[in-house]
């Protein structure tokens, strides 16, 4: 994962900072047909209280707040559809008699 600005960083009242995450699909992701994931932010208060969020889709109007702090929790389930095909190529050879 990578953020801006670089891991561990301090936050002042109303700064923001930014992280990527990547993931490589794997076969298993592609058989469930859709890849679900959620980004948790957990860091400390000025006065030593810790605060964790996770992250929600704002896509998904569901709006689950299975922790009932008042924010919703959606996971982001990216859709895998199968693209399947099959192609066959034939050709012959002439031999000479
Ligand atoms: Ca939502
Ligand atoms: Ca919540």
């Amino acid at each position: 994962m990578m953020c801006t600005p670089a891991e561990p960083f301090m936050l002042a009242p109303g700064q923001s900072a930014s992280c990527t995450a990547s993931h490589t699909l794997t076969q298993v992701d592609l058989d469930a047909g859709t890849y679900s994931n959620v980004a948790t932010a957990s860091g400390v208060s000025p006065n030593n209280t810790p605060v964790t969020d996770a992250s929600d889709d704002p896509d998904d109007l569901t709006n689950a707040d299975p922790n009932n702090d008042g924010n919703p929790d959606d996971p982001t389930v990216t859709p895998l559809p199968e693209a399947p095909s099959l192609s066959v190529l034939k050709s012959r050879t002439i031999l000479p008699i």
